[in-house]
């Protein structure tokens, strides 16, 4: 099996917003290791191609997502410029079949790496903590997938938007955050940041760590998501979704159509 081939059949699919079936039902030997060098191929062509890492993100981090997918291991994926929005208008131009969750974004102001990271070293390298939301859209046949296939897909990455408001890390106790999503004026899902490993920070550590393994880090200005605090809920053209934060105001999402 050739990996660069599975990369750039997937790559045509994220670029062009094609679903596709899962790439373990016609490579069943591929490894979590092999799946994260797909993902950095595509992520490598898409640099080559003009665009830029800006950060990372983690996923699977709350039982709620790992219940709703199936995987029960936390993964990563990489952000680059192209997936930010900077406002509430989400184009499902070159989308799948989005969904939306709340997340809680950390902006590094030093370097952080190695296997040995504690929440300690995090606080130290965090400038500030934002409210945050991601659309994910995963390239597989309705959204099923393995571990292997998630990593491979750069962790079903679509788009994020962070909050105007940038907070002190120390502000909040970021577990205690609740959050409400609410589409269309109904409530479809609430949560603490206590559901993502029991507190944010222990995220970014988890990341570190991983990274560590692939001789990675986070860099100074970088965005780290943190992962979804509830259940990803579905979009469609004229949804409108507000997510509330505890204290910190909300974030819209207007999906266009
Ligand atoms: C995988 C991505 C999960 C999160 O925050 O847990 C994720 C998926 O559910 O498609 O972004
Ligand atoms: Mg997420």
């Amino acid at each position: 099996m050739n990996l660069q081939e599975v990369a750039y059949e997937l790559y045509r699919h994220q670029q062009e917003g094609r679903e596709l079936e899962k790439i373990t039902l016609r490579h069943d030997g591929l490894t979590v290791d092999q799946a994260y060098d797909i993902q950095r191929f595509n992520i490598d062509n898409a640099l080559a191609a003009g665009d830029r890492l800006v950060g990372w993100k983690m996923g699977l981090t709350s039982k709620a997502k790992q219940v709703s997918v199936g995987v029960d291991e936390a993964i990563y994926g990489r952000l680059l410029h192209s997936m930010e929005l900077f406002d509430s208008q989400l184009s499902l131009q070159g989308l799948i079949h989005p969904r939306v969750e709340p997340e809680i974004a950390f902006v590094m102001k030093h370097r952080l790496a190695g296997e040995d990271v504690t929440a300690r070293d995090v606080w130290l390298a965090t400038e500030c903590v934002m409210p945050a939301v991601e659309v994910i859209d995963s390239r597989y046949r309705n959204f099923s997938f393995t571990l292997v296939d998630v990593v491979a897909d750069n962790a079903s990455s679509a788009k994020f938007l962070v909050a105007d408001q940038a907070y002190s890390p120390y502000q909040f106790a970021w577990d205690q955050v609740g959050v409400v999503m609410k589409k269309n004026g109904e409530v479809m899902q609430t949560g603490a940041g206590a559901a993502v490993l029991g507190h944010p920070v222990r995220s970014v550590v988890e990341l570190a760590h991983m990274l560590a393994r692939e001789g990675e880090a986070i860099e100074p200005g970088m965005v780290v998501l943190t992962g979804g605090i509830t259940e990803a809920i579905h979009l469609h053209a004229g949804d409108e979704v507000v997510v509330e934060f505890d204290g910190m105001g909300e974030i819209f999402v207007e999906v266009e159509g």
